[in-house]
């Protein structure tokens, strides 16, 4: 039994790019209906980013979406980069006067969600075999309760994510990759942060990354091999590995606790495109993957989002569909900015051999970046986030 249904747009995917998107759309008076593979529980209790840049949080202002995120959220006015026993602090508010917030990505997600569920808009979760049946006339199929249902929209929104299908069905896409030989440990545990930011530790033995969730959550990450496995690791291991790599000689204290989450992360960058094809546009990591290290992953699918909306405006109410062709080019200066931020981040502070060569040239680059204004300048300036205006090219 199949249940036809009419939206302006299909917004497959409810994570940051898919929800931030419908509520630009909400707000040009378009609607749509979020198509979910997982449980609302399921993606809320999903930990994963943490880093808001500043105009993400200022777009989340402007939709009235920021209320809980100005009171819970923790603003870092800069981050410690600690290399050869010793910490050293950039300022971003001296160098670019911005910040960041600190806001795990799962409380935007249950702020948007509920937002939207507030609003009374439909967002299915649970919606199983979404599938984009004709990618030039929006018709999408899907599953939910046990009943086939199809949807006729104006346009198709392909927010699904690194493991999603929409960017499939993009003919002739062309994915640049790359993968590292590492990958990141993740813990969420129950222990007081005891500095006031973030500390990127590069250490000889390995990248230790120091964050943080509240007052007394912290979020810590180790760099492991690609291929290793989360059972090799007891909860001791992390924690001594953790004491060794991040800088306890220059003063810092690891405070332990219960670990809450844990997991390991693959750290890869790809960029797909076009971002889009027909009545099909797709943002986010369904379009582009970057390393964890430059806190940009969840701020770029915001930003895909915030150029996706006026066009699919011009498109469905002013019937400019020209604008279509305008969406890969406004993404991909960002992108490939934030690929290139991500990589030299990732390459500077994590552990690439055993030549000592190149350890030289990574402890050049960090002394560079901690001594020269402008290379501080330019490294604040990208980690705080580029002004959401499209950007070059
Ligand atoms: P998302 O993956 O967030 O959302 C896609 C949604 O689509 C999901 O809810 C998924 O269930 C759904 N979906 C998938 N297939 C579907 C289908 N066929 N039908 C319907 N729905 C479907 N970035 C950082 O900046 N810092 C970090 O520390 C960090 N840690 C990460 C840890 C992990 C384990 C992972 C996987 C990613 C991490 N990232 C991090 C990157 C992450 O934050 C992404 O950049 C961010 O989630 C991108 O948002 P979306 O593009 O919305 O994709
Ligand atoms: C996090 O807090 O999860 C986090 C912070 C900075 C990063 C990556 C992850 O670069």
């Amino acid at each position: 039994m199949t249940t036809a249904d009419e939206v302006d747009v299909v917004i497959i995917g409810a994570g940051p790019a898919g929800l931030v998107l419908a509520h630009l759309l909400r707000a040009r008076g378009i609607d749509s209906l979020v198509l979910e593979a997982r449980s609302r529980a399921y993606v809320e209790r999903r930990v994963r980013a943490g880093v808001l840049e500043s105009a993400s949080v200022e777009l989340l202002r402007r939709l009235g979406l920021a209320d809980r995120l100005d009171r819970e959220g923790m603003v870092h006015d800069g981050v410690e980069l600690a290399f050869a026993g010793r910490r050293h602090r950039l300022d971003f508010v001296e160098l670019t006067g911005r910040t960041i917030t600190i806001y795990g990505q799962q409380e935007v997600v249950k702020d948007l969600i509920t937002a939207r569920s507030d609003a009374g808009d439909p967002i299915v979760f649970d919606a199983l075999d979404v599938e984009i049946v004709d990618v030039e006339h929006a018709l999408v199929r899907y599953v939910h309760d046990g009943r086939r249902r199809e949807v006729r929209a104006g346009l198709v929104a392909g927010c699904d994510g690194s493991h999603g299908d929409s960017g499939h069905a993009v003919p002739g896409r062309v994915v640049m990759e790359r993968t590292y030989p590492f990958a990141w440990l993740g813990i969420l545990a129950e222990a007081p942060p005891t500095t006031k930011e973030l500390i990127y530790a590069a250490h000889d033995r390995g990248f230790a990354l120091y964050s943080m969730r509240s007052p007394s959550i912290t979020r810590l990450y180790l760099q492991v091999p690609a291929d290793e496995r989360l059972e090799a690791w007891s909860d001791d291991r992390i924690w001594s590995e953790l004491a060794r790599r991040l800088p306890t000689e220059d003063g810092f204290e690891l405070r332990t606790g219960r670990i809450l989450d844990r997991g390991i992360t693959s750290m890869r960058s790809s960029v797909a495109t076009p971002m889009g094809h027909g009545r099909l546009l797709v943002a986010g990591d369904a379009a582009h993957i970057v390393p964890a290290t430059g806190a940009k992953g969840m701020n770029l699918a915001i930003a895909d989002a915030a150029v996706m909306a006026p066009i699919v405006e011009d498109v469905l109410r002013h019937g400019r569909t020209e604008r279509l062709a305008d969406y890969t080019p406004a993404c991909l200066g960002r992108v490939w900015r934030a690929q290139r931020f991500s990589s030299w981040m990732t390459t500077m502070l994590h552990r690439l051999s055993d030549d000592p060569f190149q350890r030289q040239l990574q402890l050049a680059e960090l002394e560079l970046v901690t001594t020269s204004r402008a290379a501080a300048t330019n490294l604040a300036e990208h980690y705080v986030g580029l002004p959401l205006e499209p950007v070059g090219r």
